[in-house]
């Protein structure tokens, strides 16, 4: 069991968080997963300020200290990269090669977007919070450099769970994760939520910049004609986390467990089929159900007959969206929910004592890990594996 951080790339950074680690319901930060786009920007707390300009009556700026000021609010909530499990897929498709891990569960801290906004007095018109990071880069195919930033509809930017975030999980930010502050848009893919954020401008149009139109964009088939998407909300998806992908497990009874998240709704239930896809049943949930947030389930799996198990989830939202079999190839290189198969061998006469773990001896040691790991120094020495995955 990793407790790095698994490099996927090196400069910038892009990790992962091991998920078979992942063995409580937040994550600690220091495992929590980084995608950078363009080098991690250098920022002095002195000199910085959030300026809200653009469509607004009363365009101003904000210290850190002001924003640290301002009523808090808290949203626990879990963040995938839009690009998590690319690695899964065949044929290739070209980016980050993410294994399962681009995934966490926090506690998000900071003030709701919408009280910063109010402020400012939103003009007539407003359709879009443009959000700017202040990081900056070029890509191979933008050879300008530009800033990393996103537009957000304002009916989500109003949304009181959106959150000008100073706080994860209690601390103040990790550089990586967008020290000194960060847009956080809960239930939505991680692009929406712009890390270093110093700049929000309102726009009374719609945004065309490079990171909701060449990048974290999916087609979609309306009628006859295909129609750009930028990439949003977060679709159902649910991971088993034991067994692993070629465990050998003894007959009788096993326990499965995994992690399940809906994007903006709550788990409704996770199936589970253990003959590659062909009968299924509901895993139990475990713990808090809440909007936003993953939720662990597991189950029991009765084994008669040695042999190889395929076995597969699948998660519905309380919406009633479930995660699909196959990768619709119109998503290209995100939105990577397909119920992924995981294969196992059973064998007559393996270690059973130590396979079969009750529930509660589980959640002692996933206690135990959170505990461990959560208050940990953050110069965590980092581990390269090329983004092998669980
Ligand atoms: N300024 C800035 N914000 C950013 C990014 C970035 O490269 N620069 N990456 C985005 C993407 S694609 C994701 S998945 C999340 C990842 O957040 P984390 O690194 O804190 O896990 O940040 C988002 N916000
Ligand atoms: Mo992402």
């Amino acid at each position: 069991m990793s407790t790095h951080r698994k490099i996927v790339t090196v400069e910038p950074e892009n990790s992962e968080t091991p998920l078979d680690a992942q063995s409580s319901w937040v994550t600690p930060n220091r495992l929590f997963f980084i995608r950078n786009h363009f080098p991690r920007p250098q920022i002095d707390l002195d000199t910085w300020r959030l300026s809200v300009e653009g469509c607004v009556r009363r365009p101003r700026q904000w210290t850190w200290d002001e924003l640290n000021e301002l009523p808090q609010r808290t949203v626990f909530a879990t963040v995938e990269c839009a690009g998590n499990g690319r690695s899964f897929l065949r044929p290739r498709e070209a980016g980050v090669q993410w294994a399962a891990g681009a995934v966490g569960h926090a506690e998000w801290t900071g003030v709701p977007l919408r009280d910063v906004l109010e402020q400012a007095g939103v003009g007539p018109g407003a359709m879009e919070v443009l959000c700017q990071g202040a990081d900056r880069g070029t890509e191979p195919d933008h050879p300008q450099p530009m800033h990393f930033e996103r537009g957000l509809p304002m009916q989500k930017a109003l949304h009181p769970d959106t959150l000008l975030a100073l706080r994860m999980n209690g601390e103040v930010l990790e550089p990586d994760h967008g020290f000194p502050l960060r847009l956080f848009v809960p239930g939505w893919y991680g692009v929406a939520s712009v890390k270093w954020l110093e700049r929000i401008e309102v726009l009374d149009r719609r945004f065309g910049g490079y990171f909701q139109t060449t990048k974290y964009s999916v087609k979609q088939r309306r009628g006859d004609a295909l129609e750009t998407v930028v990439v949003g909300p977060m679709a159902a998806k649910s991971e088993i986390l034991r067994p692993r992908q070629g465990d050998v497990l003894p007959l009788g009874a096993n326990r499965v467990v995994g992690l399940a998240w809906a994007g903006e709704d709550a788990v409704a239930r996770v199936e589970i089929s253990t003959n590659d896809g062909r009968d299924w049943r509901s895993a139990e949930l475990i713990g808090p159900r809440a909007a936003y947030s993953w939720i662990l389930w597991e189950t029991t799996w009765q084994v008669e007959v040695p042999g190889d198990y395929v076995l597969k989830t699948r998660a519905v939202g309380e919406s009633g969206e479930t995660q699909p079999a196959d990768h619709d190839p119109l998503r290209g290189g995100y939105l990577i929910t397909f119920s992924r198969p995981v294969t196992v061998h059973v064998e007559a006469a393996v270690g059973a004592e130590e396979q079969a773990t009750d529930w509660q001896t589980l959640l002692y040691d996933m206690n135990a890990f959170a505990e461990r790991n959560a208050r940990r120094p953050l110069d965590v020495d980092l581990e390269c594996t090329a983004g092998a995955g669980i």
